[in-house]
């Protein structure tokens, strides 16, 4: 598990603020970002002056608001992934969910000035919101819901895909709390020629262009208009953290997570498919039909991700533990199926030569992960492996190896293996 120190981070931060035409401003936002407080008398820091509470600093990089154990993937834009030990909670607590970043966030959040809009070809008129006039205005729900990076278990892709190096972090299921997407568009006003919705963050493009989207994703409207799509503001009961999209992002749960907008700004009601930064080509987009790993697939004939597929996790244990012999050994994980449910969750210690059917908890609502759990012993001493793999309600099971390659190395839902080692 490789981490890089603050360090490194620092160094490429300055580096980048030259290279890269940075401003002051942005130079000082994201050492503030960094250290997690605003740093009092910024106007007299000097540009690309390290803070010395981060240069001297040893300790791994860590994200503020997020868990020290987060494997960071890229620091520009930020990414970092959940260890699955880290997962064991049936409500992933704020502080260890998955960050994804595509541009640069926000840091300035003025909550009484932010406001929403509505709009596009297939609205029936424009309106904006103020985060207050959202509260006020449309009832509140709270769901569980699970949100995976489309490219969650890229690093497994041969030949390679690029992007970040996802291994099974790239989930969690938080409670969200917010409004209904579906009231909003609803008061709005829907035509009946809509087809498709779209979001506007207030994240920047990496390239500083502020002509540029960092990413500007959808849904069609039947899915937006599903109850436990929400625009939500609370995480868990609390403000949801910057790095997850403070003060207002979409949660389309059992969908590529690119599809809740973060920093959410604007949604756009389209009477096309939306297509927006990250809508075409390769991204989050496969092979409509299998391809030979390394294949080059023409534009037309790439599909668009839907719902994502059947997963699971081990969460418990900790892959590497060392157990005694003929004692019996706790499993526990979660599963999940896009916008269907789990039937069924089997694991196995013998490489996936016998499996054992364990039990398996009921979703909260629709789009939140399943809790299962259940035990097991060895009879032998030496080196075993548990796998688990997840059925869902049309009877699909997870592969056991790597299914469809495709570019970018998207939809990976392999079983989860944690090693361990019998004394
Ligand atoms: N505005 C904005 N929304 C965004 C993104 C982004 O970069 N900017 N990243 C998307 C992607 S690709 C993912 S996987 C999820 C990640 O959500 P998280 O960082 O809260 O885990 O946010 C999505 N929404
Ligand atoms: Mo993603």
């Amino acid at each position: 598990m490789t981490k890089k120190t603050l360090g490194t981070i620092v160094e490429h931060t300055a580096d980048a603020a030259e290279k890269q035409g940075f401003t002051r401003r942005d130079f000082i936002a994201s050492m503030s970002a960094l250290l997690g407080s605003r740093i009092v008398f910024a106007g007299a820091l000097p540009l690309g002056m390290v803070p010395v509470a981060l240069a001297n600093n040893e300790q791994a990089f860590k994200i503020a608001g997020k868990h020290s154990e987060l494997v960071v993937l890229n620091d520009r834009p930020i990414n970092a992934e959940t260890p699955a030990h880290l997962l064991d909670d049936k409500v992933t607590p704020s502080d260890k969910l998955f960050v994804r970043n595509n541009g640069i966030p926000p840091t300035e959040i003025d909550l009484d000035n932010w406001t929403l809009t509505v709009e596009g070809e297939s609205a029936e008129q424009k309106k904006v919101y103020s985060i207050a006039e959202l509260k006020s205005r449309f009832t509140h729900y709270s769901y569980q819901l699970t949100l995976e990076c489309g490219g969650n278990g890229r690093a497994e892709f041969s030949p390679q895909a690029k992007g970040n190096q996802w291994t099974t972090g790239a989930v969690g299921c938080p409670k969200w709390t917010g409004v209904r997407l579906a009231d909003v568009l609803k008061d709005v006003g829907i035509k009946a020629d809509a087809v498709y919705i779209g979001y506007y963050g207030k994240d920047s493009h990496l390239s500083g262009d502020p002509s540029k989207q960092a990413i500007s994703r959808g849904v069609p409207i039947q899915k937006a208009l599903e109850d436990e799509c929400l625009i939500a503001w609370a995480m868990n009961d609390e403000q949801i953290p910057l790095m997850n999209g403070h003060p207002l992002r979409l949660v389309i749960g059992g969908w590529p997570a690119s599809t809740s907008g973060k920093w959410l700004e604007r949604i756009v009601i389209r009477d096309q498919v939306h297509d927006g930064a990250k809508m075409l080509g390769t991204a989050y987009r496969v092979p409509c039909k299998p391809v030979a790993p390394g294949t080059k697939v023409a534009d037309e004939d790439m599909c668009i991700i839907h719902a994502m597929p059947v997963k699971s996790l081990i969460t418990f244990p900790k892959s590497g533990i060392h157990q005694k012999i003929k004692q019996p050994l706790k499993l526990r994980g979660h599963a999940w199926a896009g916008d269907k449910e789990i039937q069924q969750v089997k694991i196995s210690k013998d490489f996936g030569q016998t499996w054992q059917t364990v039990t398996l908890a009921k979703a909260v609502n629709k789009n939140a992960w399943q809790h299962w759990q259940g035990e097991v012993s060895f009879d032998k001493t030496g080196y075993y492996e548990i796998w688990a793999k997840a059925t869902d309600s049309d009877g699909i099971s997870q592969p056991m190896i790597l299914p469809g390659w495709n570019p970018k190395g998207y939809l990976n839902n392999a079983c989860h293996r944690v090693a361990i080692q019998v004394v």
